[in-house]
This record gives C-alpha cells, sequence and structure tokens, in this order.
C-alpha cells in the first residue's frame, strides 16, 4: 500500500507533528490590536532575516504582493514587471483591479530579466502618460522552472531604479530557496529592493502564510491596506508559531528538495516523449515539455498516484518539498517509465 506523492506544488505539505506542537502551544493575542505576542515575534524574526526594518504576516503571497502594489504605488502608475511573473499571470489581474496601475511586462531570459529592456520602459509621468513607480522581480522565478535571478542582476536592477526614483518589489515567494541554492544570504537579495514578500506556506512547510517586509513607515501603510482587504485576523499567533518554527527548522533542509530535484530530473532524462527544459534544475522545480497533451501524462501519472501540474498544453511541472522523500522520487521515476 502506498500513498499519493503529490509533486503539483510545494504549497501541498502538511505542518509536521513538531510544527503542529508549537501550534498548540503559541501564545496569542488579537493581532488587529497588535497584541498577539507570537505574531510581532515572527514579524520581527522575519525582518531581521530580511535586513528589513519592519515585518507584517499576511495570510497568503498574494495578499503580500497586493499590499506591495497599493503600498508604492498610485492609481493610474505603471508598473513593469516580467510577462511570465505570478503577479502577471496568477493573481486575477490584481494589479488592475485592486492597485488600479497598468502594467508594462519585460521579457526575460530563464528568469532572469535583461537591465537594459527594462530601462527602456521606465519614462516619468507628464500630461500624456502615465509615470512608472515600481519594478516588480521574482526571485526563484516560477513560470521559468524555479530559476535564481543572480545577485549581480538585482543589484542592477537597484542602479536603474535608484536612478529614476522607483520603487523595486521582490516577490521572493520561495527566496529562501534562492537562497539556499547560491549560498548568499535571503537579506542580500532583499537589501536591493525597497520590499520583498516571502512565502511560509511553500517550501518552509506552513499550513498558512506570508510575510511582507520593508522599512517601518511602508508597513504602517500595508497594514491599513491589509485591514482593507479584511486580512486583519485575530488569534493568528497560531499560524505565526509555525512559521517561526519554520525559519528555525525548515531553511536548510530546502538544499534537500534540490538535490530531489536534480535526481528527479536525471531519472526522467531518458523517458521517451519526455523533455526536460533543463537538466540541472536550479532550486526545487522541475519542468519538462511532452510529446502527448499534457493532460493525458498527467492522467497516466494520476493512475499511478503521482500527481504533477500542467502548466502549459504541453508543459509538466512536478515540485519537490518537506512531504517528499527519496522513496517518493524513486517511485515517481519508475512510474515516469510505466507510463
Ligand atoms: N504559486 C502557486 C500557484 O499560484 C501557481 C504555485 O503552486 O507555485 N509568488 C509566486 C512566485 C508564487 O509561486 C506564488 C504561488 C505566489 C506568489 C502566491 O502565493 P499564495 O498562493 O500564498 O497566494
Amino acid at each position: 500500500m502506498h500513498t499519493v506523492i503529490d509533486l503539483r506544488s510545494d504549497t501541498v505539505t502538511r505542518p509536521t507533528p513538531a510544527m503542529r506542537a508549537a501550534m498548540a502551544e503559541a501564545e496569542v493575542g488579537d493581532d488587529v490590536y497588535e497584541d498577539d505576542p507570537s505574531v510581532n515575534a515572527l514579524q520581527k524574526q522575519a525582518a531581521l532575516l530580511m535586513g528589513k526594518e519592519a515585518g507584517l504576516f499576511v495570510p497568503s503571497g498574494t495578499m503580500g504582493n497586493a499590499l506591495a502594489l497599493m503600498t508604492h504605488t498610485h492609481p493610474g502608475d505603471e508598473v513593469l514587471m516580467d510577462s511570465e511573473a505570478h503577479s502577471m499571470l496568477y493573481e486575477l489581474g490584481l494589479p488592475a483591479t485592486l492597485a488600479h496601475v497598468l502594467t508594462r511586462q519585460f521579457r526575460s531570459k530563464v528568469g532572469v530579466p535583461d537591465v537594459e529592456e527594462i530601462a527602456g520602459y521606465i519614462h516619468p509621468s507628464n500630461l500624456h502618460a502615465p509615470g512608472t513607480s515600481l519594478i516588480i522581480l521574482e526571485n526563484t522565478h516560477n513560470r521559468a522552472g524555479g530559476t535564481v535571478i543572480p545577485l549581480e542582476v538585482h543589484k542592477a536592477v537597484q542602479g536603474l531604479a535608484k536612478s529614476h526614483d522607483l520603487a523595486v518589489h521582490l516577490d521572493g515567494a520561495r527566496l529562501f530557496n534562492a537562497a539556499i541554492a547560491t549560498g548568499i544570504p535571503a537579506a542580500e537579495f532583499a537589501a536591493t529592493t525597497n520590499s520583498v514578500t516571502f512565502c511560509l506556506s511553500k517550501g518552509l512547510g506552513c499550513p498558512v502564510g506570508s510575510v511582507l517586509c520593508g522599512t517601518h513607515t511602508f508597513i504602517d501603510r500595508a497594514r491599513r491596506f491589509r485591514k482593507m482587504l479584511g486580512g486583519g485576523m485575530r488569534q493568528a499567533g497560531i499560524l505565526a508559531a509555525a512559521g517561526i518554527y519554520a525559519l528555525e527548522n525548515h531553511i536548510d533542509r530546502l538544499a534537500e528538495d534540490h538535490r530531489h530535484a536534480r535526481q528527479l530530473a536525471a531519472g526522467l532524462a531518458d523517458v521517451p516523449g519526455l523533455t526536460l527544459e533543463t537538466h540541472e534544475p536550479p532550486t526545487n522545480m522541475v519542468y519538462f515539455r511532452t510529446q502527448l497533451p499534457a493532460a493525458q501524462v498527467a492522467e497516466a501519472l494520476a493512475a499511478h498516484d503521482v500527481l504533477c501540474g500542467v502548466t502549459a498544453p504541453n508543459r509538466i511541472r512536478m515540485v519537490t518539498h518537506l512531504d517528499i522523500d527519496q522513496e517518493d522520487i524513486d517511485r515517481t521515476i519508475t512510474v515516469l517509465h510505466q507510463i
């Protein structure tokens, strides 16, 4: 009897017994009054790890990105982001519907933006055109295969933004994966940006939550928008305790997820009808092209209790995480050869 191997996303993890114990024992208060000691501790710890003045616990990465957009911009502003960014494709048009901004999209080369191209899109406001106010980066880059934007590129974007008086927000949903893959502390990437969101509910294994970090002034404004969107939670310390536990115990182990992704890619390389996008997955994602419709391949895998994500008609994503062990990787490779 074996269990389902769920490689659809790193969001599918369940809290470990130790994490659940930390949650059960959490000290709580009303966080709307900023009285929850566990939320306060998580926010402080997150800000420290990101090298920012303050943090704000939010229910999701999507809300973190929404608050950043609303706080950094004014209605009608232009925001520059990658055409394949999560904020562009998977947040239900929130730049338009919630922040009332226009988006201009730049193209990245496997997730890494071309700073000169970004420069070409920046323009000041005048009587005819809205001004550009924000650049959004995504690191690691999900649609580009969990790729890492190198620190030098971050620094170049920062330089460009400074010279035009723009803000930079980092969608660092998986920033710790980038940190573990490169050996560069997350704070060094974050230092090149005005604000950063990172997720607790992905590779870090929490049931819920992300943290938005930035200056005190920025976070004070973002807190007002969080309340407006219904994200003012009360005894949220139960959830924050999971976050604290994850930051203390689940960052270094991301290296294991990266190793599993590389093993999976190696095992997949000679499966007929499947073509890896890269033989060396940089973090915890394996993307491959399928000769048959991806949905058909996914269905065949599901019949063997292996779940994956269909990300385009002939494209599949498999994501490794806390609930995937060596045996799961070996079985997935065996199944891939059977279908
Ligand atoms: N990504 C999810 C799906 O929405 C695609 C996944 O399974 O990968 N930024 C990035 C880069 C993300 O990948 C995600 C989630 C988010 C933001 C949003 O986080 P949540 O789901 O917490 O709102």
